[in-house]
């Protein structure tokens, strides 16, 4: 029997690909150099899709496709697929939650920790040989006793504020709604928060209500002696103004895992020395991007053989 067509719409990790071609013929989407060409030559009946990262599935692809049923998607974000038009079309949509909350939750705290402590800058102070020509480094903070305040108290989220208890950090959270049993006090307002924490960190999910919460008012309450993490998505923080904020001392610094328009960060950013930027890696080690990749394929080959979906999109 042949096997039946998958639309490969970002390029994924060769394991990804090594177990989707054991059930699917791929057509490689993510390599056409003319898109719309391609998807005018792919085959009649295509019923799968698998994309992932900020490769986007979009409206023209999936009104391309038919009869597409599922769009399996690598990463917990899928806010690069267009879920509206997946609905209206009744293609149903999965994601990788879970799997990688532990370690993007230490990513997060390894941000933390590096940008109170000066971590990158210290590193680079000795291999500059400042150490023997200066003498020591300037003195830093540290994270116990600070209080943290979480923007999007999720899977993620509630990992990252327990790991934060354990540096005895004080942590508070902004949400959509405030949660029942959580043991962390709630602010329905961004601003209100980020005025009261010595950490603003954001780990909510890019929709319409949260592009942009990070906002001139929200950094300005944060205020001099305040840091900004990101872990979630660049959309959430305006950056022009973050860039603003840090240069003029609005905030005291940054720790960024996430930008507006990845891979390209501002040359006025990178230039900046309290800021620590990191190259999207929240979930990039081989163990959680191998359990991502492995929950990409199962999703696919259940909706193959007419089981539930491990991990359906709400
Ligand atoms: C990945 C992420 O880096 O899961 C997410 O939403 O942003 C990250 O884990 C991303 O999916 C890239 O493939």
């Amino acid at each position: 029997m042949s096997k039946p067509d998958l639309l490969l719409v970002a390029g994924l990790t060769p394991r990804v690909v090594e177990q989707l071609e054991k059930d699917f013929t791929l057509h490689r989407y993510c390599d056409a150099e003319d898109k719309s060409a391609f998807l005018k030559d792919v085959p009649a009946g295509i019923r799968f899709v698998a994309t992932g990262g900020s490769a986007g599935c979009t409206r023209e692809i999936i009104e391309a496709l038919p009869d597409l049923e599922i769009i399996s998607s690598f990463g917990v974000g899928y806010d690069a697929v267009d879920v509206d038009a997946a609905k209206e079309h009744d293609v149903r949509v999965t994601n990788t939650p879970d799997v990688l909350n532990d370690c993007v939750a230490e990513v997060a705290m390894a941000l933390m920790l590096a940008l109170a402590h000066r971590l990158p800058e210290a590193d680079r102070y000795l291999r500059d040989g400042r150490w023997e020509s200066e003498g020591s480094f300037p003195l830093t903070a540290e994270l116990t006793g600070r209080k943290l305040g979480i923007i999007g108290l999720g899977r993620i989220g509630k990992t990252i504020a327990r790991l934060a208890q354990a540096f005895q950090m004080q942590v508070v959270y902004h949400g959509r709604s405030e949660q029942p049993h959580q043991p962390y006090t709630y602010y329905s307002d961004p601003k209100t928060m980020a005025r009261d924490v010595d950490w603003l960190l954001v780990i909510a999910p890019s929709t319409p209500e949260t592009q942009g919460i990070v906002n001139r008012d929200v950094l300005e309450a944060l205020g001099p002696e305040g840091r900004l993490v990101n872990v979630a998505r660049g959309d959430l923080v305006d950056e022009e103004v973050l860039i603003e904020m840090l240069s003029s001392g609005g905030i005291a610094g940054a720790a960024l895992d996430v930008f507006a328009q990845e891979p390209h960060v501002p040359e006025a950013l990178r230039k900046l020395d309290n800021v620590v930027l990191l190259p999207h890696v929240g979930s990039a080690t081989h163990k959680t991007r191998a359990a991502m990749g492995d929950l990409v394929v199962r999703n696919l080959r259940a909706h193959l053989k007419g089981d539930p979906l491990p991990t359906p999109v709400a």
